[in-house]
């Protein structure tokens, strides 16, 4: 399981407390695997790990980089950036001064936790303190620098945590050792004096790894404007919560705010103010914010369809332009208005823009999404290029616009994702590199992998966190005084149990499991705006997170408990608040009190 048990304390428990001068050590050998380690964790043999003969040092390019930290200083820690890209250096300095922060600054004084009159472990009565914490990166040469996240990228890690205080944490990549210290500080509590902090949960012994590589939250930053300072609190969020994709649905109808320089009109019309927009430094700050907390983002220009904002400033590559309250005929959302399809002037913008904007996302993703979701056939009678419905026309020009931009992803040295419909619906020969994300249902996710292509879950039924708000305007309702009942049709409101109970590999068949990469909740903002995105996004975004960490099922082979799941994720859900997250509450505190 993702989240750890809240603490039980009583009075017998072994209690550690760390000082806030605790010293972290940093290792890097070449001879251990974590698979190793675990075994010895799980066969109870005790580990010696920190003792010089236990490493293989020296020979054969192993090596040992020793690296302490007591108190970091967070001045350099804002600014310590270099270079292009993010190295496995980086991740791990980052996140030995993240766990620093995390145990000594944010941490949670669990009073909700616990039956009234409840007495604290006491820092003067205490037996053992935690002075070193150990990290130990156990590959040397794991392929963990520029683009830290390849898929191959190995997550797992062993956390060790003696009675007498000895913290060690060990993983086959940086990003490994990221999750272990973000799990080590889930351990940690802080005592209401506000000066010490303890576990009462040693000994611990962990070996954990994740069951899909692709754990992701798909931020919509073009129907409401959110600050960078915004966007980097979900992605420090997704990173406490070990996942590693932020998928940045960065245009669509209603607003182009991410600036391209050589096509400077499109941000400056068609963001919702000139100074709504996202620079380019801007976009690499959060491409970076991300890649050191082992974290990818994926950018979406989604197209053909979901592009009317592009209206503003070159209206003769658009067509079906229109927001008055007919605009339904030609899109699933106002305003309307599409690419059009047979245009030497739309393929040269298109050049343009590629030119641009791919380049500047190489050194941190190794993916680039080209959208092509709802895309609709009758607004093409409208483009002057085509003049046609006719689903056999559209598909080969659909397809030609496929072709075209792949090949232009492909050569930027990316991999292109694409939503479900350009599979299922109009039927597209895709490369076979090509990842589809699916949108609708467990059934098209079985569709998508049947016919060999990797798939990202993560459907309207169960992980869209904007459903269930009943956001649909009824536009019956507005030209007549019709009585036709209002149904929201991903309604009801997805709660965190509704999500939690979504297994990705529903349906699948066994033999194509690996092809699920994983998948990504959903934030749609039409509803959402910086007031209420935390809210809106955690702690319901955990159960997703904790489905495609630990998988959907438990060690029987059952659905995961949700009496089980509920206070750790209401501990999960303090935790965030620590962190300056506003995550919503799960409940009150009588129900983790015990009922005391
Ligand atoms: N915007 C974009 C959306 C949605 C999609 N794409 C969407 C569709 C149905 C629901 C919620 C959101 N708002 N660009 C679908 C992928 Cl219920």
């Amino acid at each position: 399981a993702l989240w750890p048990q809240p603490v039980s304390y009583d009075h017998g428990d072994t209690v550690l407390f760390v000082q806030k001068d605790v010293t972290f050590f940093w290792y890097k050998c070449g001879a251990k695997n974590v698979g190793s380690i675990a075994e010895q964790i799980l066969d109870q043999q005790p580990m010696m790990l920190v003792s010089d003969s236990d490493l293989d040092l020296g020979g054969d390019g192993a090596y040992r980089l020793r690296k302490t930290y007591t108190e970091p200083s967070f001045q350099e820690f804002e600014s310590s950036f270099r270079g292009e890209g993010v190295s496995g250096d980086d991740i791990v300095d980052y996140a030995i001064k993240s766990a620093w922060r995390t145990i000594f600054k944010q941490n949670l004084y669990p009073w909700q936790f616990h039956p009234r009159g409840w007495e604290e472990p006491s820092p003067h009565t205490h037996t053992a303190s935690i002075s070193e914490i150990h990290v130990m990166l156990l590959t040397s040469n794991s392929p963990d620098g520029a683009k830290p996240l390849a898929g191959t990228v190995d997550e797992s890690y062993t956390l060790e945590l003696s009675i007498h205080g000895k913290a060690t944490i060990a993983a086959n990549s940086s990003t490994g050792i990221a999750r272990g210290l973000t799990t080590l500080t889930q351990l940690f509590y802080a005592h209401s004096d506000g000066k010490h902090f303890y576990t009462p949960l040693a000994p611990v012994h962990i070996y954990d790894v994740p069951q899909f590589e692709h754990r992701g939250l798909n931020l919509d930053v073009a129907r409401n404007w959110f600050p960078v300072s915004d966007i980097k609190r979900q992605i420090d969020a997704l990173a406490f919560n070990k996942m590693n994709h932020l998928h940045l649905h960065i245009t669509d109808s209603q607003s182009w705010p991410l600036e391209i320089p050589a096509l400077p009109e499109l941000a400056a019309k068609g963001a919702y103010r000139p100074d709504l927009v996202y620079t380019p430094n801007d976009f690499k700050e959060l491409q970076r914010h991300a890649a050191i907390q082992g974290v990818e983002m994926i950018t979406e220009i989604d197209m053909p369809g979901h592009t009317s904002s592009i209206w503003y400033s070159f209206p003769d590559l658009i067509a079906a332009f229109n927001k008055q309250p007919d605009w339904d005929h030609w899109a699933a959302e106002p305003p309307s208005g599409t690419l059009k399809l047979n245009s030497t002037a739309v393929y040269t913008f298109l050049e343009k823009l590629y030119a641009d904007l791919l380049p500047r996302i190489h050194p941190y993703s190794r993916y680039f999404h080209t959208g092509g979701d709802e895309v609709n056939k009758n607004s093409y009678l409208l483009d002057d290029t085509v003049n046609s419905n006719d689903p056999t026309i559209l598909q080969r020009l659909v397809q030609t616009f496929i072709d075209w931009t792949h090949a232009k992803v492909r050569s930027a040295g990316l991999t292109p994702i694409v939503w479900e419909e350009m599979l299922l619906e109009w039927n597209l020969t895709l490369g076979p590199d090509v990842i589809v994300q699916s949108w609708r249902s467990n059934e098209a996710v079985k569709q998508i992998v049947q016919s060999g292509h990797k798939a990202l879950t993560g459907n309207y039924q169960s992980w869209y966190l904007d459903c269930g708000k009943g956001q649909w305007l009824d536009f019956s309702q507005s030209t007549s005084a019709s009585s036709w009942p209002y149904t929201d049709y991903c309604a009801p409101y997805h709660n965190w149990r509704l999500m939690y109970s979504s297994d990705p590999l529903s349906g699948v068949p066994e033999s194509l499991h690996h092809l699920v990469l994983g998948g990504e909740a959903h934030m749609w903002a039409e509803q959402t705006d910086p007031v209420n995105v935390d809210g809106m996004i955690w702690p319901r975004a955990c159960a997703v997170a904790e489905v495609l960490w630990s998988g959907a099922k438990d060690e029987m082979g059952r659905n995961r408990s949700q009496v089980e799941a509920s206070p750790r994720l209401g501990e999960m859900r303090e935790r965030l608040v620590m962190k300056g997250v506003g995550a919503e509450s799960i409940g009150m505190p009588f129900c983790t009190m015990g009922g005391g």
